[in-house]
């Protein structure tokens, strides 16, 4: 039973190692300098990376490619704000509520925002803010660490 627990938790450890070293690959390999993403659209309702890992107050660059065959758009809440929460609120209302907003690309568009990453740590979601997307997977968590 323990030895399982260790594999499991050595498992784990290189999975974190990997990603680590993915993150500093596509950021071009300068700690502190930033990150850089590449999201695209999987299945038309699924975000393809759905988690995104990025430092407290960083600078964070995000392209998302439409590869879907709808509208889609990329939009990071704010701590505590749920998606049901942003669809159907006015536009002023709707800006507190976000961390990052971008505006619907159309399909086989792609498009680049660069934004401060929140420095508070913890998850904050992000979703695809056409009416009834979220609701129907296009949700992804952005993982705020130290
Ligand atoms: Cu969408």
């Amino acid at each position: 039973m323990k030895s399982k627990h260790a594999l499991i938790a050595l498992f784990v450890l290189a999975l974190a190692l990997l990603l680590a070293a993915c993150g500093g690959a596509s950021g071009g390999g300068d700690a502190g300098q930033g990150d850089a993403f590449e999201v695209s659209v999987k299945d038309e309702f699924t975000f393809q990376p759905d988690v995104l890992k990025v430092k407290a107050g960083e600078e964070v660059k995000i392209t998302f490619k439409n590869t879907g065959s709808a509208p889609h758009s990329f939009v990071i809440l704010n701590k505590g704000v749920l998606p049901d929460d942003v669809v159907g609120a006015s536009e002023e209302e709707g800006h507190e509520m976000l961390v990052m907003e971008m505006h619907e690309v159309a399909a086989g568009q792609s498009s680049t925002e660069t934004f401060t990453a929140p420095t508070e740590p913890g998850d904050y979601i992000f979703i695809c803010a056409v009416p009834g997307h979220a609701q129907a997977g296009m949700v992804g968590t952005l993982t705020v660490t130290n």
